[in-house]
């Protein structure tokens, strides 16, 4: 193991403390601390990446300051509390269509946005509410997109599955299995064919890994040293099937060793844990090193939509992973550490339920999209040479 010097936000940083209190973006300046560099093929960057370590009962010496651990809390009581929300809604039917809901899964975007940088670009699949919450998009869009309304992040249009931000650098919201793959490494080519300095974080699900897409993108990332991490959050399950169901290589990260891509194990339970593999991993994005590939190890505490009752697993594998949530240990960790009063988290708790109930009357009294919107933002090209009257 090397020790490296990495860039991180100011949550990484002592030196970076006091900047970080007055973010006005979620991804903030850079500063420089010093974290373990892992051997670049393999070695877990700790022991409990399979997420068996119980911090929410012995979190030890917080390693972050005060600001990033409330900024952590703040940003996945938000994604959980719209996407109850979200959940409710639907059972009302006044959410219809697809719907996948992203909690217990939190920490995976809240320690990766903490550690990135602002004009970092971000694309995932379908399970994609989350993500743009934490980068900064407003949740009354997010919100009127899940009610198809005109108002939201991509104009009614897309729906739970397809939401996009240009403002906040979130390239969407895909729908095909593995498709936003190939596109992660194109926008992590442009990005270095630009010389922007910046990279792209591309998500995906476990079922992702055995697409045949993300082999050939796998190959070409590290051929051409792209600027690019990938993610697969393996909660464990593709719909309802397990990974073990489906995969010869059960440790996911083991896939990138076929393309010598420096490729770990994190306990996706552990926001401070995830912190540290992605600063890692964007460090060696910009400095020119390509890509890498992390397995977040997490779980989803709902169906896979919300239309499955989730009965292909046990009552106790859930409650053995609510058991490590992320939330919980991050706000134990504030509370022991006199960080801040259970009265300041309530305060906390109390903003966001208001910005939630605000994004739903937003959305309610925003009107549909006019029927001419059906012919706008289509790709359309006159002379395309080979459709033929
Ligand atoms: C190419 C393709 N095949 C099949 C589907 C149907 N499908 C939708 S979600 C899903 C499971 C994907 O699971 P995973 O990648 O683990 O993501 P998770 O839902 O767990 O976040 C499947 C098979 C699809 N959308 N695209
Ligand atoms: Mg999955």
């Amino acid at each position: 193991m090397a020790e490296t010097k990495v860039k991180a936000t100011p949550s990484a940083s002592n030196s970076a403390k006091k900047s970080s209190s007055k973010k006005t973006t979620p991804q903030a300046d850079v500063a420089t601390k010093t974290v373990k560099q892992p051997d670049p093929v393999l070695p877990p960057a700790n022991d409990d990446a399979d997420g068996t370590a119980p911090r929410a009962t012995s979190p030890g010496k917080p390693q972050f300051p005060k600001e990033t651990y409330l900024q952590w809390y703040e940003q996945m009581q938000l994604m959980r509390k719209f996407e109850d929300k979200a959940g409710q809604l639907y059972g009302q039917q006044k959410i219809k269509g697809f719907c996948h809901l992203y909690i217990g899964q939190e920490a995976c975007v809240a320690g990766a946005v903490s550690a990135l940088e602002k004009g970092d670009k971000w694309i995932t699949a379908y399970r994609d509410h989350a993500h743009p919450l934490a980068l900064g998009t407003s949740p009354n869009a997010i919100m009127a997109e899940l009610f198809a309304k005109a108002t939201g992040c991509s104009k009614g249009k897309g729906g739970s599955m397809h939401m996009f931000d240009k403002e906040v650098n979130f390239v969407g919201g895909h729908g095909i299995v593995g498709g936003q793959v190939p596109m992660g490494a194109g926008l992590a080519f442009a990005e270095k064919y630009n010389k922007t300095g910046k990279l792209c974080i591309c998500y995906m699900g476990d079922g992702a890994v055995r697409q045949g897409a993300l082999h050939e993108a796998f190959n070409m990332a590290m051929l051409w040293k792209l600027p690019v991490i990938f993610v697969v959050e393996n909660n464990g399950y593709a719909m309802g099937t397990s990974v073990q169901r489906t995969s010869n290589v059960t440790e996911l990260f083991h896939i990138g060793r076929g393309y010598d891509m420096p490729s770990e194990p994190v306990n996706g339970m552990n926001v401070e844990d995830i912190h540290d593999a992605v600063a890692r991993a964007a460090e060696r994005a910009r400095a020119g090193e390509g890509p890498t590939f992390l397995e977040f190890k997490t779980y989803r505490y709902k169906g896979h939509s919300m239309s499955d009752p989730a009965k292909y697993r046990t009552k106790e594998e859930l409650e053995d992973y609510r058991s490590r949530d992320a939330i919980e240990q991050v706000r134990h960790t504030i509370l022991t550490h006199n960080m801040a009063t259970e009265e300041e988290l309530t305060v906390i708790d109390e903003k966001i339920k208001a910005q939630v109930q605000e994004s739903v009357e937003f959305a309610e009294n925003s009107p549909y999209p006019t029927a001419d919107e059906l012919y706008k933002d289509v790709y359309v090209q006159q002379d395309y040479p080979y459709i033929r009257d």
